[in-house]
């Protein structure tokens, strides 16, 4: 196996990567050879606080310092090995939380000029949704217009980022005792923009110096986020855009095609997507793309883009966050739109290696060398128009050097929390019940959230497919957001009859009946907030205790790289969800700090951090956890009998 070969498990990569190297293109992957991490900064030991340092604490070359020489291992200002840590991994969780809860803004500010119908192009489509809303945000339904409710809900929706005084509304969702440990920790959220202002605050030089206090406060933010931002995100883009139902969708770079005009989405707000998908079919267009020789429009989409209208439109997924370089070597793309988050600087050079325009939209994000044409919500359907016409007008530009992999993998998507009720417990009777009972009965050992990032410091898709894997074969129900549920997508995890080939037969028997793959994906990375809504409703239906962390379930990102994955992680931990990372762990530059978010958030949060960069060794941890909620829950035994039970059947079906 050559070098290159490493890189990916997925053959669609490689061959890009291989055709890359030949075209004299470089990619991340190159560059991940040519550099190597900084090793201080990698275990969050650098302090650039101010302007004295930065100053370098890196952890002790042996174990068991003296006292002294820990004192003699502090930055300038006396700030320990710990604080430093502690300050850096909170700088995280608030760059996440700032990046989810941006978004959440720009969408409740659309929303709410929809709902004065401001905006044309933009509707309300889920009233049911927008109903549940006003009711958990204490807005007054009775015989009000769905106007009236819907712009309400807007404004108390936007009050919740500068909220001063309170606590954020939506965190009710909570089971009640949850809410009580954030109470009694003093870590439930209150505006979202002032947690992540009072982080960025404390972590300034010579202010919160207890490195205890500092991740409480980390803890929190990040609650704003999950509870707040992400949660703000998911709920509006529901409501204007319809919530997500099972729908088939293809995935991988095979999806780009040879005689259409591509178009790639490329980052995280749905708007400005969702308007496209609308006038792809504007007859004009549709000409004018026969005009230049193509047979059509072909929209695909990049990261968390794709999620969304894959979710909402089964629109195709060209690739996860490693793959955004590589749909340009391709040669076919002739415009790639991205608005903010995971976008690479990078991008501007590949798009100039091939014929790609390279388009950003947001006000928040501009990009060197790319055309900037601005996403604004009262002319989206124009801007829309003009962006597919200089893709139409670049398909004549291609260079002859076009190579397209011919990977695709079917998928079934779209597992919005409502849906997973509908179609457990049915339309007319809606309940997590018949789950409660299948993980209650054994079939089901317990669930996982498998979610985060690629990470070119690791080969591409890996760890997470092979921990998702090895998840469902152990019984584990999976569900999957951002670019961790395409690894699984792309390796046939998300079709129905992967219960068959993969799934435990407990899991598999219960997929089966339900007719659902045994790996679910629940959206982007903002619908995580998905993720702590089913938990909550297998919470209130019964059976499994009565907070998340008693429920017999555990997280995972194992490629992350962004520091929103923190900011997830960290929501996922301070609810009660022990949660394991791969690739790094960014405060091992602290004994101290590392133990406080592995081990004595358990006795606080009920839920802690894990680090394990090898996936089986993950899942063994995450599925002994599991084991060890199931024996306190009592329900132990019950999958003992039921895997005798399967045991017994194959005797009786083989004699
Ligand atoms: O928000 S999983 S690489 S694309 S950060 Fe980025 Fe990570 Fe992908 Fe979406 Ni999420
Ligand atoms: Fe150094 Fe303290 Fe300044 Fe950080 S805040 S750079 S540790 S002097």
């Amino acid at each position: 196996m050559s070098d290159l070969e490493k890189k990916s498990i997925d053959p669609a990569t490689i061959q890009m990567l291989k055709k890359a190297q030949v075209d004299g293109c470089e990619t991340i992957f190159d560059r991940a050879d040519a550099m190597k991490p900084c090793p201080i900064g990698a275990e969050g030991s650098c302090c650039k606080h101010c302007v004295m340092g930065p100053c370098r604490v890196p952890a002790p070359k042996k174990k068991g310092e003296t006292p002294a020489e820990k004192t003699r291992r502090t930055g300038l200002c006396g700030a320990t090995a710990e604080t430093i840590s502690a300050r850096n991994f909170a700088r995280m969780v608030a760059a996440g939380t700032a990046a989810h809860s941006d978004h959440a803004r720009g969408v409740t500010e659309v929303f709410l000029s929809t709902a004065k119908g401001e905006v044309p192009g933009f509707e309300i489509k889920d009233e049911q949704k927008l109903y549940q809303l006003a009711m958990d945000l204490g807005v007054e339904i009775g015989n009000r217009s769905v106007r009236e409710i819907a712009i309400d809900v807007g404004h108390k929706a936007l009050s919740e980022f500068g909220r001063q005084e309170g606590e954020i509304l939506l965190a009710k969702r909570a089971p009640l005792k949850r809410q009580e440990i954030w109470r009694n920790l003093g870590v439930y959220p209150r505006g979202i923009d002032r947690e992540v202002v009072d982080l960025l605050h404390r972590t300034c030089m010579g202010v919160d110096q207890e490195y205890k206090d500092l991740l409480l406060s980390a803890a929190r933010c990040s609650l704003a986020d999950g509870w707040g931002g992400s949660m703000i995100s998911t709920e509006l883009q529901d409501v204007l855009f319809g919530t997500p139902v099972p729908v088939m969708g293809k995935m991988n770079l095979g999806v780009l095609k040879k005689d259409e005009v591509n178009v790639v989405i490329h980052g995280h707000e749905p708007l400005l997507p969702e308007i496209i998908v609308g006038v792809l079919q504007d007859p004009e267009i549709q000409k004018a793309a026969r005009t230049v020789g193509a047979k059509g429009i072909n929209l695909t989409g990049m990261c968390c883009s794709a999620n969304e209208v894959l979710m909402r439109h089964g629109i195709p997924v060209g690739g996860n966050f490693l793959q955004q370089e590589l749909a340009i070597v391709t040669g076919v793309v002739d415009a790639m739109v991205v608005d903010v988050q995971c976008e690479m600087q990078s991008l501007a050079q590949v798009a100039k290696c091939y014929h790609t325009k390279l388009i950003t939209t947001s006000p928040r994000a501009k990009i060197e060398g790319a055309m900037h044409m601005e996403f604004d919500e009262r002319h989206a359907q124009d801007v829309a128009k003009k962006i597919l016409m200089v893709a139409i007008d670049n398909y004549k530009n291609r260079k002859p050097n076009v190579e397209i992999p011919t990977e695709t993998t079917d998928t079934v998507v779209g597992f919005s929390h409502e849906t997973i009720n509908y179609l457990l417990g049915g339309v007319f009777r809606a309940s997590y019940r018949p789950l409660n009972e299948n993980i209650i009965n054994g079939r089901i050992r317990g669930i996982a959230g498998v979610v985060g990032c690629n990470n070119a410091r690791v080969t591409h898709d890996e760890p997470n497919f092979i921990l998702i894997k090895e998840l469902i074969k152990n019984d584990v129900l999976v569900l999957v957001t951002g670019c961790s549920a395409m690894a699984a997508g792309k390796g046939g995890l998300l079709t129905p009859e992967a219960a068959k080939l993969y799934a435990g037969e407990g899991l598999a028997s219960v997929c089966e009946t339900v007719g659902i793959p045994p790996v679910l994906h629940m959206g982007a990375c903002v619908d995580n907030s998905r993720i702590l809504m089913a938990a909550t409703a297998v919470v209130k239906d019964g059976g499994l205790g009565d907070d998340i962390s008693d429920l017999p379930a555990a997280g995972a990102a194992l490629e992350w790289m962004s520091e929103k994955a923190i900011a997830i992680g960290q929501y996922f931990v301070a609810s009660g969800v022990f949660t394991v990372f791969g690739v790094t762990w960014p405060t091992t530059g602290s004994e101290e700090v590392t133990k406080y978010l592995f081990e004595e958030f358990e006795n606080t949060l009920k839920g802690k951090w894990g680090f394990e960069p090898d996936p089986l060794k993950a899942a063994k941890l995450m599925i002994e956890h599991i084991d060890k909620k199931r024996k306190a829950l009592g329900i132990d035994k019950a999958r003992e009998r039921v895997l005798f039970d399967m045991a017994k059947r194959r005797e009786l079906d083989a004699a």
